[in-house]
């Protein structure tokens, strides 16, 4: 059959529109808190977590599904405690917590009625997490966000297989349909049972790209559910509709520093980055490559200079406590913030594009220059006019301008320089 152009126009609106997605005014809301809030603690944690060698240890050792089943009964995380894991995210100046609900072995984290490859079931523990934590971030006042693998290393359904996952010995034929309606399923328990659910952390979707995830189906069943709950997918490809905020990993927006991300994007959405304490984001006993809390912190500032959110990981032990070396340097990191969080906290990326000495935030009327690697006493910024005053963050001391040309020329003696980040505030006044 032949379409007329009119019948062909039609058609084109329709596709057009099933794309169209509106986000609700509680959802706008929620993204204006998450980009305020900038700071967050991403915590990955599981059956993976008994052998001490990272998240990806089932598909690294290529062990079958029945070998991996093994894990279920020895992990008992009898140490753990929600109210101490909130306090440390708090005592670190996060705002919230990215939780692994699901990895890709597709292990639940809480008592879900989909499968028995939970926690509550399989496990001795027979506890729900996922509720634990849950009830203590709101008790705490701090806002859950739930990781979630689209990519099931375990589920049968998920056939077939993608680009991972080829020695879990699952027999050929599974129904994909089928696997959607159980993660669709259990989206529906995290976002009916555990209270409000700042948003959802979708990854895995790159194992298997194009595939027919059906996403307008599970974003819609999200926000029909949690209107305010933000949306995004680690897809590493330019943001789907029905997404609310674009996320990086190890990569600051725009930056391809890794192979996986080379195609990605940089979209409208907020931003969001996330990065691990030392090389691993599940619990590795043998990883020892920490980052100093300098480092991290830096990384945090790039990250607000970059108008993104920082989401920090942390791979606790199976006991449930979490290594000193990582609370360390959240402390440190909390310390910090409470000195100089107003130049990080409620800002937005600056009038200068972030440089290799350091990023500009802004927030109202006010400018921050981060200086976080810049050893000479003077600093020319690309003009910026306006300013009514230059002084030294948080202490006060008033620092030397001056416009030459195309330049604003900072000068920092440097006695007064900080190894760490060296803030200068300057009022715009208006
Ligand atoms: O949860 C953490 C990691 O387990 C997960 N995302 C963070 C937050 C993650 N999984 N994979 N990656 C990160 C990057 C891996 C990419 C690869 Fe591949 C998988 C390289 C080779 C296999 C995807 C599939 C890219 C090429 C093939």
């Amino acid at each position: 059959m032949r379409m007329n152009s009119v019948a062909l126009l039609v058609a084109l609106a329709g596709a057009v529109q099933a794309q169209t997605y509106t986000p609700t005014a509680e959802n706008l809301a929620a993204r204006q808190w998450f980009e305020d809030n900038r700071f967050g603690m991403f915590i990955h944690w599981g059956v993976y977590s008994v052998l001490g060698d990272g998240e990806w240890v089932m598909n690294n050792r290529k062990m079958s599904v029945a070998e991996y089943e093994k894990l279920a009964p020895q992990f008992d995380p009898v140490k753990f405690n929600a109210a101490a894991w909130v306090a440390l995210a708090k005592s670190a100046g996060m705002r919230y917590i990215t939780f692994t609900t699901k990895h890709h072995d597709g292990f639940a984290m809480w008592g879900t009625k989909q499968s028995k490859w939970n926690i509550v079931d399989a496990t001795p523990y027979h506890k729900d997490v996922v509720k634990m934590l849950a009830d203590e971030c709101h008790r705490q006042g701090i806002k859950l966000f739930v990781y979630h693998s689209q990519l099931d290393w375990h589920n049968p359904d998920y056939f077939p297989l993608g680009q991972t996952g080829h020695s879990s010995g699952r027999p050929p034929g599974g129904d994909f349909n089928k696997y959607l309606d159980y993660m669709d399923a259990q989206l529906r328990e995290l976002l009916t049972g555990y209270g409000p659910i700042a948003g959802v952390w979708f990854d895995g979707m790159w194992d298997k790209p194009n595939a027919d995830w059906q996403l307008e189906r599970t974003y819609s069943l999200i926000h029909s559910l949690q209107p305010a709950a933000l949306v995004g997918s680690n897809h590493h490809r330019a943001p789907f509709p029905g997404e609310d905020f674009q996320m990086f990993e190890k990569d600051l927006p725009g930056q391809h520093t890794q192979e996986f991300s080379s195609t990605s994007v940089v979209g409208s959405l907020p931003l969001e980055t996330c990065d691990t304490i030392n090389r691993s984001w599940g619990y590795n006993s043998k990883d020892n490559h920490y980052k100093s809390s300098r480092e991290l912190i830096q990384y945090l500032v790039r990250a607000a200079g970059n108008d993104a959110n920082f989401l920090l990981n942390i791979g606790p032990r199976p006991d449930g406590t979490i290594q000193p070396e990582f609370v360390e340097r959240l402390h440190a990191m909390g310390a910090w913030l409470q000195n100089n969080g107003d130049s990080v906290y409620g800002t937005r990326g600056g009038p200068v594009t972030p440089r290799n000495w350091g990023v500009t935030t802004r927030k109202g009327n006010k400018v921050y220059v981060h200086l976080l690697d810049w050893q000479d006493e003077v600093l020319a910024l690309p003009k910026i006019d306006g300013i009514r005053s230059a002084r030294l963050f948080p202490a006060g001391a008033t620092v030397e301008t001056q416009q030459v040309g195309g330049a604003t020329l900072l000068r920092i003696p440097a006695a007064e320089r900080d190894p760490v980040d060296t803030i200068v505030e300057l009022d715009l006044g208006g």
